[in-house]
């Protein structure tokens, strides 16, 4: 018998079901246990435990000593408290957009939470170009509750600054510096870009200064805006979805940041599963479809995030300045820019950086993977340089659209 109270180690499956026998109240003396690690994120270890009998099941996600996606990177497993706790604190705020968590576990850095297996992955599903038209409004007011509530513009200061000790959390940041800000913008060895996609990267990415002058800007507004309690890696394999569901999970990247690098990161994973439609949809009924589809969907998150953001400014504001003529439409204006800015970072980086999308990666034609790399390449670079000038959905929307017929 294993002891999981005294030591932490990393779990195997039979590991993972004698945990659930004996730390976790939850499944009956007779339950059949079985269990299958499904992870396939970069970072940790995904078990989940069904009873054969009951079919009752509950998913342990335990944070490992280095990233799955290379021991390169050592992370303290204290990673699980942080998204242990931000779920707990999203489960509140924006009830039914999140998976309920049962238990978290210091000593085993393990989370135990609802399992989500009757929705899809939202990354997959659009890969399979399958539609869903609540996503936006479910997104929309995830979005809005988790950023706005979390600021101080609702919060009491004092009560918001404790929140940003607690989600103190260096080592992940640093990967997003790394990864998101600083490595796409030059030749890094480890970045990883497509040969045929290498030459456009040379010319218009890594020679453009007035690029990377933003890019320096950017990365320290990431830095040091403690605005909002952030997901910090909200990309479509973050979100589990059903057609009257929408789940969001896996926020280990949880910090105080720019409230609109959630929303940005949303838009640019939208518009990696534009790309791949693009140029995997043969019948062009259906893919003009679908884009219609995917291209509302991005203009409706935009303009349903300012319409909910406006009104539960109104509703719950608590700074006295907040009132002031003209403040609400400044800050939301500054939130939409970051938006676009952090977009651009994230349609960059997927491409050029260490960590790909399978939107992209999963175009088995190589011309037709170029073509759609340098499509997120320059909508990426003009939503980075032009970000001052996006101020609604339709702006997002124009970005992508003449990109595509450059
Ligand atoms: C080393 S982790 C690489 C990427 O995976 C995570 O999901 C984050 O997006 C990170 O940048
Ligand atoms: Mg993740």
């Amino acid at each position: 018998m294993k002891d999981f109270t005294k030591e932490y180690f990393t779990m195997t499956e039979e590991d993972a079901i004698e945990y659930a026998k004996t730390n976790l109240d939850i499944f009956q003396k007779d339950a059949q246990l079985e269990c299958k690690e499904i992870g396939d994120g970069n970072l940790n270890y995904v078990f989940k435990v069904v009873d054969s009998k009951s079919k009752q099941s509950v998913i342990i996600k335990q944070a490992g000593p280095v990233a799955r996606i290379s021991d390169e990177f050592k992370l303290s497993p204290d990673r699980n408290r942080i998204e242990s706790e931000i779920l707990q604190l999203q489960f509140k705020l924006a009830p039914g957009y999140v998976p309920e968590v049962y238990k978290y576990d210091p000593i085993m850095n393990c989370c135990t939470m609802e399992d989500l297996s009757d929705h899809e992955m939202m990354r997959a599903a659009l890969i399979e170009h399958k539609k869903f038209p609540l996503f936006s409004e479910h997104i929309s007011t995830f979005l809005v509750n988790t950023l706005l509530l979390t600021s101080d513009v609702v919060m009491g200061h004092k009560e918001k600054k404790a929140l940003v000790k607690s989600f103190i959390n260096p080592e992940l940041c640093e990967i997003s510096e790394d990864l998101v800000y600083t490595e796409p913008f030059y030749d890094c060895p480890r970045n990883d870009v497509f040969p045929g996609t290498r030459e456009f990267v040379q010319e218009n990415i890594w020679k453009d200064e007035k690029l990377q002058l933003e890019t320096a800007k950017l990365k320290f507004e990431f830095m040091t805006n403690a605005q909002s309690l952030i997901h910090g890696d909200l990309h479509t394999g973050s979100i589990f979805i059903k057609e009257d569901s929408t789940k969001v999970f896996d926020p280990e990247f949880a910090f105080y940041g720019p409230a609109g690098y959630d929303i940005g990161n949303v838009i640019a994973n939208l518009i990696f599963a534009y790309a791949n439609a693009k140029f995997t949809i043969e019948d062009e009924i259906k893919r003009k479809d679908y884009l219609d589809y995917l291209g509302n969907t991005i203009k409706d998150v935009i303009d349903l995030f300012i319409e909910k953001f406006l009104r539960v400014w109104d509703d719950q504001a608590t700074e006295h300045v907040a009132k002031y003529k003209g403040f609400k439409e400044h800050y939301l204006g500054t939130v939409i820019r970051d938006t676009a800015a952090v977009a651009g970072h994230e349609l960059i980086r997927r491409i050029i950086g260490l960590a790909h999308v399978k939107d992209i990666t999963s175009i088995s034609n190589p011309e037709s993977r170029v073509r759609a790399e340098k499509i997120c390449l320059t909508i990426g670079k003009t939503f980075i340089l032009n970000r001052e000038n996006m101020k609604t959905g339709a702006d997002f929307i124009d970005v992508i659209q003449s990109a595509e017929t450059k």
